[in-house]
């Protein structure tokens, strides 16, 4: 029993050294912790972006891959687009999503989320035009 408990403690700096790495090479990964790459926590499967990540640990292969196949880059998810990070550096931008949840593309800001917005602004200014066109249209004629 002491030598199996013995182990066991031996063992935890080194897997706590391992995640410490991990979570270096890839830009904001503590915003998800070991669910970056895991399904539940540090040791359970992996999810597809540690799927991913095992195959291409250089982010420079990583980040303009759409792990999740939600539309959004891994590097627009995790804050650097063009993929500028330099492992164990600060991430380039700020966090937008989950590059392993495939239901929230861009949820909380700039990656895709950008481009959906820019798209819905210029629909509202295409109708605020013809609503302006039609009220000229229907002055024009009253007159
Ligand atoms: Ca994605």
């Amino acid at each position: 029993m002491k030598l199996a408990l013995s182990l066991t403690i031996l063992a935890l700096p080194t897997a706590a050294m391992a995640r410490s790495e991990y979570m270096s090479q890839v830009p904001h990964a503590g915003e998800n912790s070991c669910d970056t790459c895991h399904v539940n926590g540090g040791g359970s499967d992996r999810n597809a972006f540690g799927a991913d990540y095992a195959q291409f640990p250089d982010w420079q292969q990583l980040f303009d891959r759409d792990s999740d196949g939600d539309g959004c880059t891994n590097g627009e998810e995790l804050g650097d687009p063009d993929g500028a990070f330099v492992a164990g550096g600060d991430a380039p931008g700020p966090y937008s999503s989950n590059p392993a949840d495939g239901s929230d593309c861009g949820s909380e800001n700039s990656g895709c989320s950008v481009t959906s917005s820019s798209k819905l602004d210029g629909l509202i200014l295409i109708a605020i035009g013809l609503l302006f066109a039609r009220r000229r249209t229907q002055s024009l004629q009253a007159s």
